[in-house]
């Protein structure tokens, strides 16, 4: 048998939380480390949402978004966030709340204002997210891990308070969705998903859904060079009947493609793409900021928990979808987890 994590249920209240964060007087939005599509589009929901009834945001990234995300940004007329590579912006030094963006973790709340570096003081924190490892911290806070993404929790919400879904805030609530279903090609796509998808799809009118999808599909040629590498390393390893490919980036190559973190964000799907067709892939890449190595694991079946597996070496995430950190190097950990995956695979 497969281990599985308990799942947990959702906790806390969505209509106060998205209340509170749309009625603030001034709003600071964090995303988690390392965004990607989801906390992006998140983000700016809240940021658009408040900015129609004419209330200004501060959208703030730990860490440099994903070059597609802040294309898709552009593509919709939205301001860009402020990043490590682009902070030269005025910043309040009072909120009256910060609002937390698919943080995961209070811990990694502190990570996130850590690298944000910037003095500011707020007055509560307001907690939305779909990670199973999120206890529910804040003043007001609402988890729901079996949501595909966090911006169909706000979907949700935004139905709960009779918020109307115009162009804008539908293509930002697919570009969340298409992100975390890995445009619509993971486990946690079910009727309801699709359901939701043909909902906000009949909204569009001058933008393109085809466009939208281009523009979630790409990426920057240096992430393709990546790509390539990634596949080019990729080891297979049948275990229990279970297809485990896994792959690696190391120091060098960020150096040699002068390549950066959100350029490998993805990688770790890409390993899906090829016959045959693994189970779970696995993403080991070298992290400049740890000093050591991000590992990303995926499932590409609901009845394989790779969440469980992230849990037991500090990390964390969903059932199909997890990661953790590592001191040791891409190539030793990537190693070490093929041997873990003989136990923890067992018949
Ligand atoms: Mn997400």
């Amino acid at each position: 048998m497969i281990e599985t994590s308990s799942s947990k249920g959702k906790v806390g209240d969505l209509s106060k939380a998205l209340y509170k964060i749309l009625n603030a007087d001034s709003v600071a939005i964090l995303g988690h480390p390392h965004p990607d599509l989801d906390a992006v589009a998140s983000a700016y929901l809240f940021y658009y949402l408040r900015s129609k009834m004419g209330k200004a945001s501060y959208v703030l990234m730990p860490h440099d978004p994903p070059d597609n995300a802040l294309e898709i940004l552009k593509w919709l007329k939205l301001p860009l966030p402020i990043y490590p590579n682009n902070r030269n912006h005025f910043v309040p030094e009072n909120f009256e709340v910060l609002v937390a963006v698919e943080m995961g973790s209070e811990k990694r709340l502190k990570m996130a204002l850590s690298s944000i570096d910037l003095a500011f003081s707020y007055s509560e924190v307001v907690n939305i997210d779909h990670h199973a490892s999120n206890e529910g911290f804040g003043s007001l806070y609402y988890i729901d891990p079996e949501a595909p993404s966090n911006t169909s929790i706000i979907y949700q919400g935004m139905k709960l308070l009779n918020i109307s879904l115009d162009e804008i805030s539908s293509l930002l609530i697919l570009m969340g969705l298409m992100g975390d279903t890995n445009l619509m090609t993971n486990p946690n796509v079910t009727p309801e998903v699709l359901r939701t998808t043909a909902d906000l799809m009949s909204n569009l009118k001058k933008y393109k859904w085809s466009d939208l999808v281009k523009l979630l599909k790409a990426k920057s040629v240096k992430g393709g060079k990546l790509a390539c590498l990634v596949v080019e390393r990729a080891t297979d390893r049948k275990i229990n009947g279970i297809l485990v490919r896994g792959s690696f980036i190391t120091r060098q190559d960020f150096i040699r493609f002068n390549a950066k973190p959100a350029d490998a964000e993805k990688l770790v799907e890409e390993l899906f793409n090829y016959l045959p067709i693994p189970d779970i892939t696995i993403l080991a890449r070298y992290d400049f900021n740890l000093s050591g190595t991000k590992v990303s694991l995926r499932s590409g079946k609901t009845e394989i928990d790779v969440g469980s597996l992230a849990l037991r070496y500090g990390g964390g995430g969903h059932r199909n979808a997890a990661g953790f950190s590592s001191p040791k190097s891409p190539e030793e950990i990537l190693n070490e987890l093929f041997k873990a995956l003989d136990e923890y695979l067992v018949k």
